[in-house]
């Protein structure tokens, strides 16, 4: 990985169940069509990657990574093999130095040419030897990275290298993580060919400026390689997101050297997120005549006039970018009974979307029920229509899911979905009760039950303390 290249693709480094192997060559095969370039594994929960990162792959294990490496290798792809040793290392113990590079040797000895050390989500406090030894984290963890990097060949351009600081966002940098002065100090330690994560102002941000990229240039004295959250869902199970890539700078390259995005733990979930990547990062004029496919599946091609879809492109807006991209997503719900329709996939990747906002039509469905349910039925007017419609709509991409060909497809979104149709039901049955006056005082329905429904611990816990959409929190008997 040349150190001046612009690096460009997709990070697992979610906490949650790894991809399988087809689930990655397939992911492959899509960077590659893409024109994207960098795979990047680094699953939380692999144990050898964090909580066990002393102990050696065996042969099992090594045969599997080397099926991956061989594949990116074969597509022309960067992969990146990271570590996290952060929970327990101490940075100044030759023992801990000699068994990182032990697992690097294991890598470098199946073909590979790039690594990471991920420094991310560690115990604030040094071991005491290390405290005795060096004067912060940010010497600590230089002095490791730089003589890892050293021990790989600084002078081959071949290899790359890539560090996670301990505050790699701008809320941990400005609640002082990792001590006084840390990034600044990495910047001036760790090898200048040596990239660093960073995931913006924020874990997950809903916008990165081009200012906040420069003044972080500044202090790391490099570009930053945005680890971008945006799609990451092991936060929040209940969700997944299907929104297109946006909210960042509109020249990238400018204060970046490269983007990974580290997307749902669902793999089913991220083609749009990972197709609007490429989108985004402008590499679709690269990638014509390339096949839009994801993986094995090859796509049907969708009806669409040429004409639209050029201006979608020169629009370079990120709701034009989703909505190519889930026209291409579409020919992939291939099921064994009734046929989606584009409007289907497009309610369902809508309903979902991103962290802080809905899809078009999830907004539209939103507001309607929040009118039926909060005005009188005299203003309702053509919503409640509408609303009926998208609820009967709910239940039949209820079944049309549970009939996808493709199992994890219909996984990536079973469990939401399933919720959101009791919730709509239910809504449905209020309408009809607040429709008919001689129904009763007391609404309640013989389907949803106290216990079954929206029962539980979490909901319980959820309750007790209400969050406004400013933030802050309330309880109920305020
Ligand atoms: C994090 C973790 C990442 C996780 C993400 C979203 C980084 C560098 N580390 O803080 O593993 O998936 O949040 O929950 O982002």
């Amino acid at each position: 990985m040349p150190s001046h290249s612009f690096i460009s693709g997709v990070v697992e480094g979610f906490y949650g169940r790894t991809w399988t192997r087809e689930q990655r060559h397939a992911l492959f095969q899509g960077l590659s069509n893409w024109g994207l370039n960098t795979y990047c594994y680094g699953p939380k929960d692999d144990l050898k990657h964090r909580a066990l990162w002393r102990s050696c792959y065996d042969k099992s294990e090594t045969t599997e990574l080397k099926d991956l490496v061989d594949r990116c290798s074969d597509l022309d792809l960067n992969f990146i093999y990271s570590l996290g040793p952060g929970l327990d290392i101490q940075y100044g113990k030759p023992d801990d130095l000699d068994i990182i590079k032990c697992r690097f040797g294991q890598l470098v000895d199946l073909g590979v040419r790039n690594f990471a050390l991920l420094f991310d989500d560690i115990p604030a406090v040094m071991h005491p030897d290390d405290q005795s030894q060096f004067s912060s984290f940010a010497e600590g963890q230089s002095f490791v990275a730089n003589e890892i990097y050293q021990w790989l060949g600084t002078d081959n351009p071949d290899i790359g290298f890539l560090f996670c600081p301990t505050p790699y966002c701008g809320r941990m940098d400005q609640a002082g993580l990792g001590g006084p002065g840390y990034l600044e100090e990495i910047g001036e330690r760790l090898h200048p060919a040596i990239r660093i994560f960073w995931t913006g102002p924020e874990i997950i941000s809903q916008t990165i400026s081009e200012e906040h990229l420069s003044e972080l240039s500044v202090r790391l004295k490099r570009p930053a390689i945005l680890w971008d959250n945006l799609h990451a869902n092991d936060y929040d199970m209940q969700r997944v997101f299907t929104g297109p890539y946006c909210g960042r700078p509109a020249e990238p390259g400018k204060y970046l050297s490269g983007i990974l995005i580290n997307p749902n733990c669902e793999f089913e979930a991220n083609f749009v997120p990972i197709r609007t990547l490429s989108f985004y990062l402008g590499e679709s004029e690269l990638m014509g005549g390339h096949a839009a496919r994801w993986g094995q599946h090859a796509l049907p091609s969708p009806d669409i006039e040429e004409s639209e879809l050029r201006a979608e492109d020169e629009a370079r807006d990120p709701r034009a970018h989703y909505m190519k991209a889930v026209r291409e997503w579409f020919g992939l719900f291939l099921g064994v009974g009734d046929e989606w329709t584009l409007d289907d996939v497009v309610f369902l990747a809508d309903l979902f979307y991103l962290p802080f906002e809905l899809g078009e039509s999830a907004c539209e469905f939103l507001e309607d029920a929040s009118i039926l349910v909060h005005q009188s039925c005299d203003d309702w007017g053509d919503r409640e229509n509408r609303f009926r419609k998208r609820v009967k709509q709910i239940e039949a991409i209820s079944v049309k899911l549970t009939e996808l060909k493709n199992r994890d497809l219909f996984y990536a979104f079973n469990r939401q979905w399933w919720d959101l149709r009791e919730e709509t039901e239910l809504l449905l049955k209020y309408l009809d009760w607040k429709k008919n006056p001689e129904s009763g005082d007391i609404f309640s329905s013989s389907e949803h039950h106290a216990g079954t429904f929206r029962g539980g611990t979490l909901n319980l816990l959820q309750n007790l303390l209400k969050m406004t959409d400013q933030g802050t929190f309330e309880t109920g008997d305020e």
